[in-house]
């Protein structure tokens, strides 16, 4: 009884917290729903975060310059960070950060679509930081006004250091534009492979999105899955444009009366087959995370054996 009437009181604080634009934290009430879609949507977000070092992993060896090698090494570090970060944040929802990662090596939880792509050449190291890195902070922006607090917190620090990467992965471009043939061929190339992939990422239309709705009415998500993509198609499409290189889309437009570009049809049978598992990479991925998870076994126990000793002295000391 007592439950039904904190419930009421709980839920009545929730709404106005909501309606009034503030933050719901932590230790607040808040629906189950409300709750579990956050856990669902904070995890697949780290997930990301993670398995996007692989492609850009990929290519620190192969970096042409030792200034680009130190750019790329600190941005997949960075990438780490952002995980760090939002498992963290996801934490204060009540689930552990073994559940999380037990989720995403089981594949009960997913990771963006766009990380199951291969890097085939120097120049997805531009493409990725310009599109792949642009798309997630038009997204990532919007994310910073979440309805709740931890979530909100963590992307205002991510987009700092996405900006960055977004910057660095256009420089990437301009230099290749501005080089020999076939440096031009092969950001051309690259381009042409990342664009469909890229738009792919802010998820499936409008009338798809089976969590939109509901996640807009709690002020988890600010903006539908078109509207973000159309902001990042019109942005994107006039720096494609500055690079002197071409879009893979032949019906592309700029609508006069709207200023907003059209696109083409989007493949979602192929968006559809990658969220699914069956993406050029999707088991490789996995795969090599889960290497790299027992490979590194020793460093968890090592640092529970410190955290175990510390805390034990401190005992000592305070006994
Ligand atoms: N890939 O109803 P909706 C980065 C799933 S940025 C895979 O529209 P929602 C930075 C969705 O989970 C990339 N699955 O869902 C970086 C749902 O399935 P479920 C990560 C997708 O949540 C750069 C179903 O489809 N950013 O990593 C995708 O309202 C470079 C129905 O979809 C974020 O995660 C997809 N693309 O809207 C790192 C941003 N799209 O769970 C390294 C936070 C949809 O019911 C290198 N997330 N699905 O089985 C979001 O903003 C939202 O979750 C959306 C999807 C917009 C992605």
């Amino acid at each position: 009884m007592d439950h039904q009437i904190d419930d009421v009181a709980g839920e009545a604080t929730f709404d106005a917290t909501i309606a009034a634009g503030d933050k719901v934290e932590p230790r607040d009430w808040m629906p189950e729903g409300y709750r579990k879609t956050l856990i669902r949507q904070v995890a697949q977000h780290a997930h990301s975060e993670v398995i996007g070092m692989q492609p850009e992993g990929n290519w620190i060896t192969r970096a042409p310059t030792l200034q680009r090698k130190a750019i790329l090494i600190a941005k997949v570090q960075d990438e780490a960070g952002h995980g760090l970060y939002l498992y963290s944040a996801a934490e204060t929802l009540g689930i552990s950060r073994d559940e999380l990662v037990e989720m995403l090596h089981t594949g009960k939880q997913k990771y963006s679509s766009i990380f199951n792509y291969p890097t085939l050449s120097w120049s997805d190291m531009g493409t990725i930081g310009w599109l792949v890195d642009g798309a997630a902070i038009v997204n990532q922006i919007a994310l910073q006004r979440a309805s709740y607090g931890p979530y909100s917190r963590a992307m205002v620090r991510i987009c700092k250091e996405e900006s960055f990467h977004a910057r660095q992965g256009y420089s990437i471009m301009l230099t290749l534009s501005s080089g020999t043939d076939t440096q031009r061929k092969m950001m051309q190339d690259s381009i042409d492979r990342w664009w469909w992939p890229s738009l792919m990422m802010f998820g499936p239309p409008d009338d798809e999105s089976v969590h939109t709705a509901q996640s807009m009415a709690w002020g988890i998500k600010q903006y539908t899955n078109d509207e973000l993509r159309q902001d990042f198609i019109n942005q994107t499409v006039p720096q494609a444009h500055y690079l002197g290189a071409t879009l893979p889309d032949p019906d592309l437009r700029l609508n006069e009366e709207t200023g907003n570009w059209e696109i083409g049809q989007i493949d979602w049978d192929e968006f559809w087959a990658v969220v699914k598992g069956n993406g050029p990479l999707n088991r490789e991925r996995i795969a090599h995370k889960l290497r790299a998870w027992e490979d590194n076994a020793w460093v968890r126990e090592a640092a529970t054996a410190y955290a175990a000793k510390q805390a034990a002295r401190r005992v000592e000391v305070t006994a």
